[in-house]
């Protein structure tokens, strides 16, 4: 097979990506209902927004923003992981980051597979958030057992999608029949199944033990359990979900409203029942319900550096010690007041956020720098000085530990709160991933000094030229 014929991966994400959200759309209807009103609201804000539209425009990135979602998924085994990076691969996505979320009560840990690298983010950033469930985090021996073997006899891939996933690794792509059949391969693994792989006794002490263990072990497979649209306005979208028949959780996720936004703001609708049938015996089926599928927002800002996130997790930590936010939304009101206040320590502007090397920027030449040759090379501080050079804030593409712990919970309900003791296992993750995670910073900083080169490199060619 010749090269060129291959479809890139690029393509094959945005065509799975596409796939996917209809899926959904069909499956859940008011995740439907969502994207009408994010597409509302991100028009009337750009309409109403007009360097917000230029920047966005500048940096190539209006485009993405209506295409822009990221799913979850939860998978059982070590074998399940591994398959699933090699399949995210023919994607063009890979591992970033690792979140433990067994200090917030929740029994897994977990990874977001994403592309990497500016130019695969422009063309289409979707990601998943992928989260293993810890079975060691279960008391109850015995239980654990079962739930080991019936995970051990479950098949999430169909065939033809690991047959295809081995071609790709061995001829290096796929030609575009076999993309387009991989897409629909792929699929079937995110599917919802409303036939559970176990008995109603069986889901019940899956249940008992923790709601997230029965939803992990009771299915065929690892149905996607929300798809998120990016919003460029989430107050706005959080206060019109009533008014689209949708009840938002009690409180935004993440860093409070602010002129210049940071890292990443998420809020959720409530997962819904939803009819079920369990085994009953040869061939017969009890009928039941089972919650798992939600719909989730969010709106992304710059991404920080270390220094940045030290400082973002210090005032989150703040707040939440001042008030914790209830499940009920009976403190909404005190929870946003202490996070507003706590967060005023957070520098409001770019050229505040950017001196203070709290956040990761793009460089580009400003139209007095494309006219300028300069002689030397210079800082890019200087250059900034002198309007050579301008700046645009870096999107965080990543998630956050805290938020994601909140989403989880708002969608197991108050009564699952279970305390685990705080155990990341970071090794074991990778272990059984078959890979280390990338870091996160290493890729902003890339991004960043890749876009600093090109600035000082076009301004020195302009002087070689002349
Ligand atoms: C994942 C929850 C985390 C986010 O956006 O932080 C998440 C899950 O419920 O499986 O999606
Ligand atoms: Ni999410």
């Amino acid at each position: 097979m010749k090269e060129n014929s291959f479809v890139s991966a690029d393509e094959i994400r945005s065509a799975f990506s596409a796939a996917m959200s209809v899926m959904y759309r069909e499956e859940v209807p008011a995740y439907g209902t969502l994207m009408e009103l994010v597409a509302k609201v991100n028009a009337d804000t750009l309409a109403a927004d007009a360097t917000l539209k230029d920047r966005l425009e500048a940096t190539c990135s209006l485009d993405r923003i209506s295409e822009e979602r990221h799913g979850a998924i939860r998978l059982g085994t070590p074998a399940e992981l591994s398959m699933m990076r090699r399949v995210f691969a023919v994607m063009g996505m890979y591992p970033v980051g690792y979140y433990d979320l067994s200090t917030a009560g929740v029994p897994v840990h977990s990874t977001a597979f994403r592309p990497v690298g500016d130019a695969a983010l422009k063309r289409n950033p979707f990601r998943v958030f992928t989260s293993l469930l810890r079975l060691d985090l279960i008391a109850n021996e015995s239980l654990r057992a079962e739930a080991e073997v019936i995970l051990r006899e479950r098949r999430i891939f169909t065939s033809g999608a690991i047959e295809l996933t081995e071609k790709a690794e061995r001829d290096g792509g796929l030609d575009e029949a076999d993309a387009e059949r991989f897409v629909a391969e792929v699929l079937e693994t995110f599917r919802w199944h409303d036939k559970a792989n176990v008995s109603t006794d069986m889901y019940k002490r899956l249940h008992d033990a923790h709601r997230l263990i029965a939803d992990v072990v009771s299915f065929k497979g690892p149905h996607i359990n929300h798809l998120t649209p990016r919003t460029l306005d989430i107050d706005k979208v959080q206060a019109l979900m009533p008014e689209y028949g949708i009840a938002p959780k009690a409180v935004v996720e993440g860093p409070p409203t602010r002129k210049c936004a940071i890292l990443l703001r998420q809020t959720s609708f409530k997962a819904l029942g939803e009819p079920v049938s369990f085994r009953d015996g040869e061939g017969a089926w009890k009928t039941g319900s089972h919650t798992a599928r939600f719909g989730e927002i969010e709106q992304r800002g710059i991404a920080l550096t270390p220094k940045g996130r030290s400082l973002y997790d210090r005032l989150l930590d703040e707040s939440r010690r001042i008030v914790r936010p209830a499940a009920d939304g009976s403190n909404a009101k005190q929870y946003e007041a202490a996070l507003a206040q706590a967060f005023g320590a957070f520098p409001d502007s770019w050229a505040e956020i950017r001196e203070a090397g709290l956040g990761y920027f793009s460089y580009s030449l400003t139209e007095k720098g494309r006219q300028t040759k300069l002689a030397g090379r210079r800082d890019i501080d200087a250059l900034v000085a002198e309007g050579l050079v301008e700046f645009d804030p870096i999107v965080y593409e990543d998630f956050l530990p805290v938020s994601a712990a909140g989403i989880f919970q708002s969608n197991l309900g108050d009564g699952a709160q279970q305390e685990f003791v705080a155990s990341p296992n970071q090794k074991r993750f990778e272990a059984d991933l078959g890979v280390a995670v990338l870091n996160e910073f290493d890729h902003y900083a890339g991004i960043e000094q890749a876009s600093i080169e090109s600035c000082l490199q076009a301004l020195s060619v302009a002087m070689a030229a002349e």
